[in-house]
């Protein structure tokens, strides 16, 4: 016999280990608007939520919308919006059900209910987990005019498809229908995420109409918010997990035990009282951020590119291997932890030495090539922006030299074993054409993607130690491949 689908039905006869919702989904009242439904939000900011229904903040449910693929709506409708959160620590798994999400939409597939949802009277917060590209930023952090979706959008003619487009329409709408102030949090790994997203949709608005662009300036906050929990993205033998417990789920997340939210108070309405789920409340998050998109993100991303190169697999393999793991300590001594500031209470060694724990954790297989995926959008922030800091400073950033050698042998597609992978990025022709063309020669390959300003700052791309470094490090790999010339 299939073993029963988790649904509000279903609920009550779940195998007791299960920690379910005992509150009452029907009675839920929607107070946030979530665009980007995947497995992070759904590991993160659905749990800190989850926990604050359950203390009786009943106003604060979830739309979840889905910008593209129709596949959560698809599998998470039939249950009612409810899930899985598998944690995985280093002595078993836990598994909880989330009840936050208590509508799941498909933006373009139901544009009407999506705005509708967005200019509610009741949401109060437009929340987004959409991945990096989704906000169309130019190489210089302002708005990508040439963005086909931009350009599309500014027209007005047609329901919006970039994430500035959508926030702009609903804004534009709710100032029109005069509904309560809300708050627009972004929970991607940007710099300054909230001011980013402020800033673009300001840019965009300001296309349209300035009036509208000087309304969202005085009257919509957009907090910055630092986030972090590694979430793999869920596979069948997750699945196969939950249906073990005795329940088919079509789409649980699998998470770390560690979860971590540092918010900033600055809210245009009201709000759900995350910091009694754990969530820090602060005034300014930025050093939390540039702790956490430099030391976790710019590891994370380095080891992607090296150790896919080697051959290994998953974040636990790679951390496996002595030459890998030794150069992330090497990585953030030398080159990261000198571009953070001190700030009382934060001891980033204990911080590193904890991530380092965390990459080990080998219950959480997550893959390098989910990580490595988009790299053109990830290595600005992560390690571009810390190696021109090194320079400015009169240091020389050899380590993440090494890293963006990692990320550039890696565009050649291939691994030392023999395996192929593809350049998963939005700029993926780009750089597949200048690896093709260059191939295996270091000095042809690092010129020819040094030479991207959509990537390189101009005075990092154009500093002739670094380009040394980067060249040298390059040929290493390609000659002696990646746990030699580590070594050396
Ligand atoms: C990762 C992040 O895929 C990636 O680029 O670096 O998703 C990372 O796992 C999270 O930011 C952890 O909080």
């Amino acid at each position: 016999m299939n073993p029963p689908r988790l649904s509000t039905a279903s609920l009550p006869c779940l195998p007791s280990v299960v920690r379910r919702p005992a509150y009452d989904r029907a009675a839920l009242g929607i107070g946030i608007a979530h665009l980007g439904l995947g497995a992070f939000h759904r590991a993160h900011q659905a749990v800190f939520t989850d926990e604050r229904i359950a203390a009786g903040e009943t106003d604060w449910g979830i739309s979840g919308m889905s910008l593209r693929s129709p596949a959560v709506r698809n599998a998470l409708a039939p249950q009612d919006g409810l899930y899985t959160v598998l944690e995985r620590g280093p002595a078993g798994d836990s598994a909880r059900i989330i009840g936050s999400v208590a509508e799941v939409l498909t933006v373009p597939e139901q544009p009407d209910r999506a705005m509708a949802r967005l200019t509610d009277a009741s949401t109060r917060i437009i929340s987004l987990t959409v991945t990096e590209k989704a906000y169309c930023r130019a190489a210089d952090g302002g708005l990508d005019h040439a963005h086909p979706d931009i350009n599309r959008d500014l027209t007005g003619d047609a329901f919006p498809r970039s994430v500035p487009g959508l926030l702009v329409e609903a804004l534009r709408r709710r100032r029109a229908a005069k509904a309560p102030p809300c708050t627009v949090l972004c929970c991607d790994n940007l710099p300054r995420n909230g001011e980013t997203v402020g800033r673009l949709t300001e840019a965009f608005a300001m296309r349209r109409d300035p009036q509208l662009a000087a309304w969202i300036r005085t009257e919509v906050a957009f907090p910055s918010t630092m986030v972090d929990r590694i979430v793999p993205s869920t596979q069948d033998e997750d699945r196969a997990a939950v249906a073990a417990l005795g329940y088919a789920d079509a789409w649980p997340v699998v998470a770390e035990p560690f979860t971590q939210w540092v918010i900033e108070d600055r809210f245009s309405g009201p709000r759900p009282r995350w910091e009694a789920a754990g969530a820090l409340l602060v005034d300014d998050v930025h050093v939390y951020e540039l702790m956490k998109l430099r030391c976790l993100n710019g590891a994370h991303s380095t080891l992607a590119y090296l150790g896919a190169l080697a051959g290994t697999e998953t974040v636990s393999e790679a951390m496996a291997e002595p030459a890998l793991a030794g150069f992330l300590s090497r990585l953030w001594r030398e080159d990261l932890l000198p571009t953070l500031p001190a700030t009382p209470g934060v001891d980033l060694s204990a911080y590193t030495a904890q991530l380092a724990d965390r990459f080990r954790n080998p219950r959480i297989r997550h893959r390098l090539l989910q990580i490595a995926m988009d790299g053109s959008q990830k290595l600005p922030q992560r390690l571009l922006g810390p190696a021109l800091e090194r320079l400015r400073a009169g240091a020389m950033p050899r380590a993440i030299a090494i890293a963006v050698a990692g990320w550039m042998a890696f565009l050649l597609g291939a691994d030392e074993r023999g395996g192929q992978h593809e350049i998963d990025d939005p700029m993926s022709e780009r750089l597949v054409m200048a690896a093709r063309t260059a191939g295996r020669d270091a000095t042809a390959l690092s010129n020819a993607l040094l030479a991207i300003r959509d990537i390189f700052p101009g005075e990092l791309a154009e500093h002739e130690g670094f380009r040394r470094e980067v060249r040298s490090a390059l040929d290493a790999l390609l000659t002696r491949g990646v746990r030699a010339s580590l070594h050396s």
